[in-house]
């Protein structure tokens, strides 16, 4: 059953990777979609590309915005023209491997006030119109970085056990109501993510999928739309997804 025809999705970080295939198979599902990210010729594209592929009648809108912005992602919300349906909290980002004591302060702020700060605020805006109307889906993008730590990740997974955190909490928040929280955890995505984590080093970021087959946008895109197109009675609270050649956040077959 499509239960995702006709009902609207915001979804953060639909730029590239994940929030990217997200969008699409929200949008081949007959949802509407107001899509978001900094690069706003990529969304327009993206939101272009979704609109003329998907065999539905779909409304893509997008909003180019930091989420880091408080102003920003409150004008966006206060801009929306339908009420939200499903929010996808996905933007977010890793930056730097280095250790606790010689980290950039500055990665850390980058990487709190998106990965964290964003992630709240969105929710924070959006989910008293969901309380409001006793309908309605948060669905957060967390990690293995969610359930592990691993040395060089101390930020990167402390914001993600974060992410874990403020999901069951909302879910408790929102306890009694028809509103439904989730979150899905994956492992090894190749997305812009290690480009990025790498500072734009596209040999370091390559080496990390080096000789095994990691998982692409699209997995996790099928995943989020599993949760988001399950009954209204059932809510997944986490989905743990790994490619086969990885074990853990730092077991990783790299032999094939
Ligand atoms: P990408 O780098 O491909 O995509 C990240 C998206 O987040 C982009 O659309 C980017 O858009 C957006 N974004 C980043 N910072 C901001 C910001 N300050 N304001 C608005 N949008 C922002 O990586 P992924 O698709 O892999 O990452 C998506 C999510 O998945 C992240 O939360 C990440 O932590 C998580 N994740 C990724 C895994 C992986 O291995 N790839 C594994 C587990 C979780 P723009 O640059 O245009 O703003
Ligand atoms: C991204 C996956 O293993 O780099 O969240 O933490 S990992």
């Amino acid at each position: 059953e499509n239960r995702l025809l006709n009902k609207y999705a915001v979804i953060t970080g639909a730029t590239s990777g994940i929030g990217a295939a997200t969008a699409r198979a929200f949008g081949n599902a007959g949802c509407n979609l107001m899509l978001t990210g900094r690069r706003r010729e990529r969304l327009e594209e993206i939101a272009e590309t979704i609109c003329s592929e998907s065999e539905h009648d779909i409304e893509t809108q997008t909003a180019a915005f930091d989420v880091r912005d408080v102003d920003a992602c409150k004008k966006m919300v206060d801009n929306l023209t339908q009420p939200v349906d499903i929010l996808v909290n996905n933007a977010g980002l890793a930056k730097g491997v280095d250790a606790v004591f010689n980290a950039d302060l500055a990665d850390w702020d980058l990487m709190i006030d998106t990965n964290i700060k964003g992630l709240v605020t969105m929710t924070r805006l959006i989910a008293p119109g969901m309380k409001k109307r006793n309908e309605g889906h948060i669905i957060n993008v967390g990690s293995i970085a969610s359930h592990e730590s691993y040395p060089g990740g101390s930020i990167y997974t402390a914001t993600k056990h974060a992410v874990k955190a403020f999901t069951e909490s909302t879910k408790k928040d929102l306890h009694g109501t028809k509103v439904r929280v989730s979150m899905v955890s994956p492992g090894l995505v190749e997305t812009e993510f290690s480009v990025v984590r790498y500072d734009g080093d596209k040999s370091k970021a390559d080496q990390v999928y080096e000789d095994m087959r990691p998982l692409v946008g699209q997995d996790i895109a099928e995943v989020i739309h599993f949760t988001a197109n399950r009954p209204a009675h059932v809510n997944i609270m986490d989905t743990i997804i790994f490619p086969v050649d990885q074990s853990s956040a730092t077991m990783v077959y790299q032999d094939n």
